[in-house]
């Protein structure tokens, strides 16, 4: 933390001496008219007016209150009262998701939304208004009037944390959510396993976490509710048939037959996979997936499927050879969809929607159809270079919704500028500069499909080199905050120049509650 501490300071001099812009607004809502009447004054003794339905979004407001600008303001409920914060949910508001409307007027404070979780988006841009519109005046403040209308362009908006890599206790996953939710965030995607490590408990199977620093059942639990009361929902991931050495470590059963493991535990990746023909691999795998399902209340479930090198395990491996010959394929990677089908029965049970990182018969252009028949209701996540375009087209074509995470726009583990690369496990990464994660159309113009399926964005922190929770925000942000306007915003309402006036306040206010960010230098440049 101590390294980042000096430039911080010295940003945040530059910063409260500079005059005060506009807005703090991010990401940008989809209506702002400013009303020409008269300030609200907010005082010590304002009240937030809210019924049982929003209590816990009324103490939610009450306390970033406190904590921004230092008011002890009280709930009471609501009935006819006026002249405070009002907090409402109106079914009028209801047909679109997430919509909420904001009134600062001189009689007071409304916020009203279609549902709980668009009050609690309302409150965050009412929280960001207060940043450059609430001038003191004496144990007051005075709040410039504004009416905003607002809705998000995508429903799933989501920030990916890699506790597997490097495991990252509770306490600090519960500080990104807290932060992630500033940005109107409301999925936190979990990659709990990988090589390095299996952090999530099977009770059927302690084997799987006896060696390996892992969360508990009940830390889980209290995760999952603390997200919740952030509008936040958690979807775990578990990284199969690939990325699985955190597995096969206590299960080398498990493995194909003349896997070589004389380079084991030496490099990042073990590019092991489970055993496609290996009939013990289905069991253990129900048994995993039947407890995660049960823990996790999100209605998806992550189940990988990246960077399986088919052809070093399954290709040389006589079980999976023969299993192929048996099933009549033509080629390794069909038997993607034989290891997927033993799951699929499963999760529908559980009323899960399965998720995969998209694969297709290539790594990079030119590439032209997946790498094994995905089932239409599995939602595919786009995300290596270049190859969005292409997800984009198959997706639409084959009806599976899409998830938008492209390597060169959402991947902030790769470094943000020249010179600012990770101390450890660097694999060669590319650059992903502030603007280039601003400057992302989300549904590509120029791709000559329709898009509807696209469901949503999500920045991923994969963790190999991101080893503490100071890292993860150092890496997170401003990036995500490009992200989050991106997944939010219609483009027309969306300008570069305008974020970074916006930014200014934002990254202020981050350190005000210590929370580092990468000092985007090189936007302040003349
Ligand atoms: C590829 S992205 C991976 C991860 C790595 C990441 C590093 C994806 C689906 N798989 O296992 O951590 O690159 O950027």
């Amino acid at each position: 933390m101590k390294k980042y501490l000096l430039p911080l300071l010295m940003l945040l001099s530059v910063l409260t001496a500079s005059a005060q812009p506009a807005s703090a607004l991010i990401p940008q809502p989809n209506s702002v008219v400013d009303a020409d009447v008269k300030p609200f004054v907010l005082t010590g003794t304002t009240t937030i007016i809210a019924d049982e339905p929003l209590a816990a979004e009324a103490q939610y407001l009450a306390e970033r209150l406190q904590e921004q600008l230092g008011l002890p303001l009280q709930r009471v409920a609501g009935g006819k009262r006026r002249g405070g914060i009002v907090l409402a949910i109106d079914p009028a508001l209801a047909e679109q998701a997430e919509h909420y409307t904001l009134t600062v007027a001189r009689g007071g404070i409304r916020l009203a939304g279609g549902s709980a979780h668009a009050v609690f988006d309302g409150i965050q841009t009412l929280s960001q208004w207060l940043l450059t519109h609430a001038t003191p005046s004496g144990p007051s403040f005075k709040v410039d009037a504004v009416r905003i209308d607002d809705s998000p362009r995508y429903g799933y908006r989501a920030l990916m944390l890699d506790p597997a890599r490097h495991f990252l206790p509770v306490d600090d996953v519960k500080r990104f959510i807290d932060e992630m939710a500033h940005y109107k965030f409301n999925v936190l995607q979990l990659h709990l396993t990988d090589d390095q490590g299996w952090r999530v408990p099977i009770d059927s199977h302690p084997e799987l976490t006896a060696s390996c620093q892992h969360y508990t059942k009940a830390e889980l639990q209290d995760l999952i509710r603390y997200a919740a009361s952030r509008h936040v929902e958690v979807v775990p991931e578990l990284d199969i048939p690939g990325h699985t050495y955190g597995l096969l470590r206590s299960h080398r059963e498990l493995l194909c037959q003349s896997v070589d493991t004389a380079g084991w535990g030496k490099g990042l990746r073990t590019d092991v996979m489970l055993c496609a023909a290996c009939e013990d691999v289905y069991p253990l795998l129900t048994d995993i997936l039947q407890e995660v399902c049960a823990l996790f209340p999100s209605p998806y479930i992550h189940l990988g499927g990246d960077e399986s090198l088919i052809a070093k395990n399954w290709g040389r491996c006589a079980a999976c050879q023969a299993l192929k010959g048996s099933l009549g394929y033509e080629s390794n990677d069909q038997l993607m969809g034989y290891f997927f089908s033993h799951l699929w029965p499963l999760l529908h049970q559980a009323g899960k929607k399965p998720i995969l990182w998209v694969e297709m018969d290539n790594i990079r252009l030119p590439a032209s159809r997946y790498l094994f028949d995905y089932p239409d209701d599995v939602t595919l996540v786009t995300w290596r270079n270049g190859l969005t375009p292409k997800a984009i087209e198959l997706t639409a074509a084959h009806g599976n919704p899409l998830l938008m995470a492209p390597g060169e726009h959402c991947y902030f583990d790769y470094p943000q500028a020249v010179n600012d690369l990770p101390e450890t496990n660097n694999w060669g990464m590319p650059l992903l500069p502030l603007r280039r994660a601003y400057d992302w159309q989300v549904d590509y113009p120029e791709v000559n499909t329709t898009k509807h399926h696209i469901q949503g964005v999500m920045g991923t922190l994969w963790g190999e080199a991101i080893n503490d929770v100071n890292r993860a925000f150092y890496m997170t942000y401003p990036r995500a905050m490009a992200l989050a306007e991106a997944g939010w915003t219609t483009d027309d309402r969306r300008s570069w120049d305008d974020f970074l006036l916006r930014l200014k306040p934002v990254l202020a206010d981050m350190l005000s509650r210590g929370v580092s960010f990468r000092v985007p230098w090189e936007c302040y440049r003349k």
